[in-house]
């Protein structure tokens, strides 16, 4: 060994965090050195792609404007999307970006300016780009027209307050891990507790509590039950039994596990009577009263494609257990999503389990790592955002439809209300080419503005597009305070590297902006970086200290000592533990105070789509002769969505650089597909190329693409456009969930998919793009 090399000083791990978990970092100018927090029991691998990802050549260096925007100026424009950009310095870019931003609210109002911005952006809590963006567009120009929702769960956030329960309390605050491992007899997982998905949290955590509490679980003799097209959403440790139904049949499945207890004689009537409103609506479309058909288990197996006696055998078998019902995120990413999501609660209580430790229904537990946790007693510190003037508002994944008719009017949640004219959109901290279904359609609707802004640090898509790109820093970059609700440890996130090229952090774009409005106080409030970040340390802390808890340290001292645990409030169950043990005291904040077994304020807004009871509603997009595969395109194993899918755990699982997609032997064999070929999924929006991969833990009928692979997009002739990297969403469809929630339902599409014998395109996605 050299001596130079013994002796060179290394550069010290830092502490640091992502959504994906707490780590410490080192940086040496070549390569990050990257560790997992030491109490965390179960570290997600994602934390590699981090490894290459700072100096990787897809950074963005320097403000970049395109040539059309620059030509022509402002206005709607079909280039955006594959035009060039060119450089510019950051003064001149930010004096042009600023004079926009007057023109705009000064001649078309704040109403023109689309700020939603949706995305998950980096886990800490003042750099977080969301918060950032909205806080400026308020602060400086007034407002900006909002989006409401996520795509994560944008038919169960608005359905679930008519029903059981804010969302927050349903997923968040009622059936811990503890309860599970200790009181759950049997687990049924609609949409199955996948660990890959429930080690990631927005915020990051420092522990990963899911697969040691599923095991002790198991240990103990719980049961679980996978109900999902994918036998490995629950972990292979608990030996679970797997139900493959047909994909959005799931309400079908649970209406027969209820009549089945109807038929037995063994619903919990008592717990109907006490808690619960609407049995005699919802009963009578369980028995056919209301429209002939008895929703029996004959019934539902020709629809979920399950053994009759299978169905039956189940139903008998949860009857006098400990029964936890869980529904993920996904079974609502798709059309009449809220309709598993309101039959969940409605199977639950027809057990008589809601409220019961380690019983009942708890909404999305096992998707995201802040469900099925205690809640910390120091409240989380974030950016204020200011108040934003405008009223206006679409459920956030309305974009498309948004920007392609404006003034038209669309529905949600009982409101019926006209699309805002939108012509600039700002984005920062999210990527809708990845998050967005049917990406042509999208790109469409972006030509349709005057300008489009986009703060990134890499070229996703979405930055290709934009007329303006300004280069961000990665959150290693900078200093923050990593805090979640849920996770004791807040976290000195420490600066691991320096900015790459020109790249600046958000803070300080749009604070130079904010002055170039004359605004810069109303948006800084005279604070640094650093002095924000003491100031929302202190702001917890004082709320700490109120609420009665030991006093915690200075910022400075926490600082310097990286991290400090805070107390956890009890396990209390929440909020229907507290609706069981006194149901007239502590009443559902429902409109009859009980569980809404039937809706009759659901019922009165007449849609179809979503009856004022549970009911299985067929898709309009079922398989077809020209597209008999359901395609699952869930949430990707090696990253969050597409955050740094040029990184090496990502990389390293993708084949000749494509996204792996799964389908069943069978299913290939009928296609002279093999093992490692490529394949072509298409639909009538379009095609994308992968990998296949041969794998009988899918149902035959259904092929799994996760999304996540960054669009790289070129004109085909037979389909208009094939994205040659993998991504999904080019042949998902834009659709609402229903008129009430109006989500996100690009969980399932159908496909034909074949073998693809051309030459292989290559991947550019992660090239920059000519300058
Ligand atoms: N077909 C299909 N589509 C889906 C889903 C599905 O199940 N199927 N799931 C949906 C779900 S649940 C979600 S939540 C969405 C996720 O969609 P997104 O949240 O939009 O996806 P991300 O890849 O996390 O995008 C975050 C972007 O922010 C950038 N970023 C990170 N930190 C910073 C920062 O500090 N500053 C700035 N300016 N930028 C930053 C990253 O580089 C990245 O491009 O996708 C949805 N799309
Ligand atoms: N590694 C990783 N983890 C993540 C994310 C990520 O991008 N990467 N994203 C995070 C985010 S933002 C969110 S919102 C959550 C999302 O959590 P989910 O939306 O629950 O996650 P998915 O993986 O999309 O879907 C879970 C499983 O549901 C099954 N499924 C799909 N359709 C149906 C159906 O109709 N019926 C049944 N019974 N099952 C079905 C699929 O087999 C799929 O694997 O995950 C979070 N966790
Ligand atoms: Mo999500």
């Amino acid at each position: 060994m050299q001596p130079s090399e013994t002796t060179r000083a290394q550069p010290e791990m830092k502490p640091h965090s992502a959504h994906w978990g707490a780590f410490s970092a080192a940086w040496d100018g070549t390569e990050l050195k990257v560790q997992p927090h030491p109490r965390d029991p179960d570290p997600n691998p994602i934390i590699d792609n981090l490894v290459d990802a700072l100096r990787h050549p897809v950074r963005i260096a320097r403000p970049m404007v395109r040539k059309g925007w620059l030509e022509n100026g402002p206005g709607p424009d079909a280039r955006r999307g594959s035009d060039d950009h060119v450089e510019m310095d950051w003064d001149e870019v930010l004096s042009r970006l600023a004079s926009e931003l007057r023109r705009m609210q000064q001649t078309h109002g704040c109403e023109a300016i689309f700020g939603g911005s949706y995305g998950w952006s980096s886990a800490g809590r003042f750099h977080h780009a969301q918060s950032q963006v909205h806080r400026f567009l308020n602060t400086t120009l007034g407002g900006y027209v909002r989006s409401v929702n996520t795509y994560s769960a944008g038919a169960a956030v608005p359905l679930l307050p008519h029903v059981i329960g804010p969302m927050e309390q349903v997923a968040r605050q009622n059936v811990t891990l503890e309860q599970l491992a200790e009181h759950t007899d049997v687990v049924l997982a609609f949409g199955g507790m996948a660990l890959k998905n429930s080690r990631v949290a927005s915020g990051g955590v420092s522990q990963h509590k899911e697969r040691g509490a599923m095991e002790a679980a198991a240990k103990r003799g719980c049961r679980f039950i996978n109900i999902s097209p994918l036998r490995d959403d629950l972990p292979a440790e608990i030996n679970a039994e797997w139900i493959a139904p047909v994909p959005m049949t799931d309400t079908a499945l649970m209406l027969a596990i209820v009549h089945q207890l109807w038929l037995d004689n063994t619903l919990d009537r008592d717990f109907i009577a006490r808690y619960c409103d609407g049995w005699n609506t919802f009963e009578d479309y369980l028995l056919g009263r209301s429209d002939g058909i008895a929703k029996s288990c004959a019934w539902a197996a020709r629809i979920c494609d399950v053994p009759e006696q299978r169905i039956t055998e189940l139903a008998r078998s949860l009857v006098g257990k400990r029964v936890l019902v869980t529904v993920s995120h996904s079974l609502q990413r798709s059309e009449h999503g809220e309709q598993p999501v309101w039959m969940g609660a409605v199977l639950a209580a027809a057990l008589g389990q809601l409220g019961l430790p380690g019983g009942g229904y708890n909404y999305a537990l096992g998707t995201l790592a802040h469900y099925g946790r205690r809640n910390n007693a120091w409240p989380v510190a974030s950016l204020p955002q200011g108040s934003n003037s405008v009223k206006a508002f679409i459920p956030v994944a309305r974009i498309a439809d948004m920007l392609l008719h404006p003034g038209e009017p669309f529905d949600y949640d009982g409101q019926r209300m006209p699309y805002p004219h939108i012509r600039l959109a700002y984005w920062a901290g999210g990527n809708p080419f990845h998050h967005h279904q049917d990406l042509r359609r999208l790109s469409r609707a972006f030509q349709t503005l005057d300008t489009f802004i986009v703060n990134e640090s890499v070229w996703t898509a979405t930055a290709r597009h934009a007329d303006i790109v300004l280069p961000t820093t990665l959150t290693l970059e900078r200093d923050d305070i990593g805090a979640t609700p849920t996770d004791p440890l807040v976290i000195a996130m420490k600066r691991i590297a320096e900015p790459y090229g020109e790249s600046r952090d958000d803070y300080r774009i749009f604070s130079d902006l904010a002055e170039r409005l004359g605004k810069r106080e109303a948006f800084t409030e005279g604070r640094d970086a650093r002095q924000w970040l003491a100031h929302l340390y202190e702001h917890a802390r004082r709320g700490l200290e109120k609420a009665g808890q030991q006093p915690a340290p200075s910022f400075e001292e926490f600082w310097a000592q990286g991290e400090l645990l805070i107390p956890q409030l009890p396990d209390d169950g929440g909020l229907l533990r507290a609706f069981r043990s006194d149901p007239e005291g502590t009443p559902l904040p429902t409109p009859s105070g009980k569980v809404q077994l039937a809706s009759t304020t659901i019922a009165s807004f007449g849609y179809p789509d979503c009856p004022g009871h549970p009911a299985h509603l067929p898709p309009q997009h079922a398989p077809t002769k020209e597209h008999p595969l359901w395609l699952v395109a869930n949430q990707p194993y090696t990253k969050l969505h597409s955050q740094l899918d040029f990184g090496r755990y990502s990389m390293e699982n993708k084949r000749q650089g494509r996204e792996i997609c799964r389908l069943h032997p069978d299913t290939a064999a009928a296609r002279e597909i093999k093992e490692g070929d490529i394949i072509q999924l298409h639909n009538e929006l379009g095609a994308c190329l992968a990998s296949a991969h041969l794998s009988e833990d899918v149902r035959k009928d259904v092929i799994q693409l996760p999304t996540g692979a960054w669009y790289d997009p070129r004109p085909d002739e037979k389909h208009g456009v094939i994205c040659v990297h993998g991504n999904p969403n080019i042949v998902t469809r834009d659709l609402g969930t229903s008129a009430l929630g109006q989500g996100c339902a690009g969980q399932i599409s159908t496909v034909q998919v074949e073998r693809y014998d051309e030459p292989l395109p290559p991947i550019r996605a992660f090239d920059p793009p000519a300058i």
